[in-house]
């Protein structure tokens, strides 16, 4: 008898656990969430929301969609039965509601906002749409973002999540000029107010004759120089080179914090991390190179990484 009794709370025990993932899995295709969770950038995004439920078996009555920075030129399709209102922010939308209509907790509808992606947006970026659905009087928010080290199952209530992907064409992280071979060239961001920027990179000459680097800018940098460290009575100090720096024939010359590197002066606007900012090389004989710089963070040691780290790994395919 009383080993019945055992067997049977444990056959509960496990049904329960299969009746709570069954539960769970259903709650989770209840997420509002893009059709496309993934858009190139400098391109036009349809973002189609799906709203696959309710709340807790009411109807949605309004949907609230909130616009990230970079996606601009936001225009909302209008729906039959539901009301839109938005608010305008500099390039497009800022939020978009839908209100007033009645979608069944049994029935699925789509919700659509025309986009485009900025190419300021950097590729394997994320960006998120938190969407506020309302059911009546009662609300469900998919407002929550992935923090560093959470997985997308930790997350109760995620935003609509967006993957930036490169655009063809884009330039890619390894130039050639002539004879020479630029990779990585990144930038430290900036504080606000800052007049200056370092920009790195490494040069590889696979010629017979040296070239030298003599001068870089930025749009928001009329004047980029090279410039070298070197300790001075036990103290770090720069130097421009008012020649450049010569990259001999073979040779691959590094520009990295605390060594060579380019020094943009009087910055109009301060570097964002995550930005890519096209810039122009000046060499002696190979004239003049436009790379794109990443922008890594203030204190970055290394070139940022571009599809690696943090959460970018939880949205690959
Ligand atoms: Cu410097």
């Amino acid at each position: 008898m009383l080993r019945i009794d055992i067997f049977t709370r444990k056959s509960l025990g496990i049904l329960s656990i299969v009746l709570l993932s069954f539960v769970w899995s259903a709650r989770s295709e209840a997420h509002v969430l893009l059709e496309t969770p993934q858009a190139v950038q400098g391109t036009a995004y349809k973002a189609v929301f799906r709203v696959p439920h309710g709340c807790h078996g009411l109807p949605t009555t309004a949907l609230k969609i909130d616009i990230p920075d970079g996606i601009a030129g936001a225009k909302p399709m209008p729906k039959p039965g539901w009301t839109l209102s938005l608010t305008k922010g500099q390039k497009g939308a800022n939020s978009v509601t839908w209100s007033g209509g009645s979608l069944p907790d049994d029935e699925y509808d789509e919700f659509v906002v025309m986009t485009h992606v900025s190419v300021t947006l950097a590729p394997g970026a994320t960006v998120y749409f938190p969407a506020v659905q309302t059911c009546g009087d009662e609300t469900e928010s998919w407002t929550e973002i992935l923090q560093p080290g959470q997985a997308m199952g930790d997350l109760k209530h995620p935003a609509a999540s967006l993957h930036i992907l490169a655009a063809a064409g884009m330039p890619p992280s390894i130039i050639t000029a002539g004879s020479l071979t630029i990779a990585t060239p990144w930038l430290r961001a900036t504080p606000n107010g800052a007049k200056v920027a370092g920009g790195y990179l490494s040069i590889t000459n696979k010629g017979s004759e040296s070239d030298r680097l003599i001068s870089a800018t930025l749009p928001v940098a009329p004047k980029g120089a090279i410039h070298e460290m070197s300790m001075d009575n036990g103290m770090m100090r720069m130097n421009e080179l008012p020649d450049g720096l010569e990259i001999k024939p073979g040779e691959t010359v590094i520009l990295k914090p605390g060594s060579y590197h380019i020094m943009f002066e009087d910055l109009s606007e301060p570097l964002k991390q995550g930005d890519m900012v096209e810039g122009t090389l000046t060499f002696a004989k190979a004239g003049k190179v436009n790379v794109t710089f990443k922008v890594g963070g203030i204190g970055e040691q290394a070139p940022p990484q571009g599809d690696a780290g943090g959460m970018d790994h939880m949205h690959m395919h």
